[in-house]
């Protein structure tokens, strides 16, 4: 007999026979009649073990350890005293791989464990059904997302994640032995997504892992992670990109809500769906909101976690929105990489922006500098050996054209959607400064 997950034992009629398996999740033993909770991905069924009927497997049945896989054959017989409305009266139950005793962490316990231990544990701590539903969300955000760039027109690429240089400044590589060579795990897709410019795919885009050897724990870094990005080429300016990340976040997130709303409800979060356009407000004028919110500067004069935090606050209470830009990253700040095209009127500042959501940095991304010369000086300008980017810088010199792009922090995105404590909880086996297992 095929087996048949709980909640299609709904269907099935009274005394019909059927085949179900799970992890034995609870037991009641009342001594002549025990009540066994079996969970499998669907629900939770409930199988009535009657003494009578198997006197020589009941007292084995009531000592089977609580999460063991079990398959129970038996009949469905119609009840009001279940969730599922059914209860199984098996005719065999057989163990199919026995938990041991006591179990590293409870399933369905009430007690909250640590998040060291529950990460250590993270095969038993998925198994409880709050946990999955992040999961699930993150697969319709996917889902949602692959649908608007596929719509677009963009084309689904795969870039080298063992590299020879960084995109994003030499302090967050990692190391890797390739060879006799010393190579590191990329940072980003960032330099290939521009090279694919120059071959004339005009919009591509990727969602693959990105290293960064953060050495600080926060609540929203870890050393991997997902970058979902894109690049798009003959814009006009950093308006082209910003517009249409904007409908980019519109359409992932209008998917989940309409594959999503049973789930989501589970969280108890109001999911917005972002106007068109989204608020945009250049870096100097965050200062000076800033400023007068009455932030101080330790040093430079820039929007910080913060700062994030307050503008987050502010915008939500001046235009009801969790979501608005911060646009032209001047040119003197670190995020302002070499690649940033700089405005033509005002070159001290960049077309460079990120996306805000909930207060933190969701999205950060902008033109980029397509013409060789410029390019060259601005590398120079940041003191970058030229000859590491030499496969890089070739493609600027037979026909690059305009082009820009971002990348979005996926499990950041997950975490400030569900309202999430930590970015950890929206990455299934998780890795930062002091985790490399499981
Ligand atoms: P950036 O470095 O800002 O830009 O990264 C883009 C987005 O990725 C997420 N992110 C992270 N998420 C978790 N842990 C981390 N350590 C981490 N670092 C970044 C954030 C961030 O907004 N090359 C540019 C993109 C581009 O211009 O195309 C880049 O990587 O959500």
């Amino acid at each position: 007999m095929k087996r048949i997950h709980a909640t299609d034992a709904v269907d099935l009629e009274d005394g019909a026979s059927c085949r179900l398996a799970g992890w034995l999740q609870e037991v009641k033993d009342l001594g002549g009649i025990a009540f066994l909770k079996v969970r499998d991905r669907s629900g939770v069924f409930q199988v009535v073990v009657d003494k009578d009927n198997m006197e020589k497997e009941y007292d084995d049945i009531v000592e089977i350890p609580r999460e063991s896989v079990i398959v129970v054959e038996g009949e469905k017989k119609e009840t009001d005293q279940t969730e599922l409305g059914y209860e199984i009266v098996p005719s065999a139950i057989k163990v199919e791989n026995e938990a041991e005793k006591p179990l590293p962490l409870g399933v369905v316990d009430k007690v909250n464990a640590e998040m060291g231990t529950r990460l250590d544990n993270r095969f038993l701590d998925l198994r409880k059904e709050e946990k999955r539903y992040i999961f699930e969300i993150r697969d319709l955000l996917l889902q949602g997302l692959r649908d608007f760039f596929s719509k677009e027109g963009f084309i689904e690429v795969n870039t080298p994640k063992i590299v020879a240089t960084g995109a994003e400044g030499g302090a967050t590589l990692f190391d890797v032995q390739y060879y006799d060579n010393n190579a590191h795990l990329a940072q980003s897709p960032q330099l290939y997504k521009q090279m694919l410019m120059a071959s004339g795919f005009e919009k591509v885009y990727e969602i693959a892992p990105a290293y960064r050897a953060e050495d600080f724990d926060t609540i929203r870094h870890t050393s991997e992670f997902i970058s979902v990005d894109f690049e798009m080429s003959f814009i006009d300016s950093s308006d082209d990109i910003m517009d249409m990340t904007s409908y980019m976040v519109q359409h992932a997130l209008r998917y989940v809500k309409e594959k999503g709303s049973d789930i989501l409800d589970e969280f108890n979060v109001e999911l917005e769906i972002p106007d068109h356009p989204v608020k945009k407000i250049p870096h100097e004028k965050c200062i000076r909101i800033l400023e007068d919110m009455g932030k101080e500067w330790e040093d430079e004069r820039e929007v910080d976690t913060e700062g994030e935090k307050m503008l987050g606050d502010y915008v939500k209470e001046e235009y009801g929105t969790d979501f608005f830009y911060i646009t032209e990253f001047p040119t003197r700040l670190k995020k302002s990489t070499f690649y940033a095209k700089r405005k033509d009127y005002d070159p001290s500042l960049t077309t460079y922006f990120d996306l805000e959501y909930k207060g933190q940095e969701l999205v950060s991304g902008g033109q980029r500098e397509h013409r060789y010369d410029v390019l060259i000086s601005q590398m120079e300008e940041n003191d970058l050996d030229l000859e590491n980017f030499e496969s890089y810088l070739k493609t600027f010199k037979y026909g690059m054209p305009t082009h820009g792009g971002i990348g979005l922090g996926l499990d950041r995105f997950v975490q400030q959607l569900l309202d999430l404590s930590n970015i950890r909880e929206a990455i299934l086996f998780p890795r930062d400064t002091s985790r490399l297992e499981p």
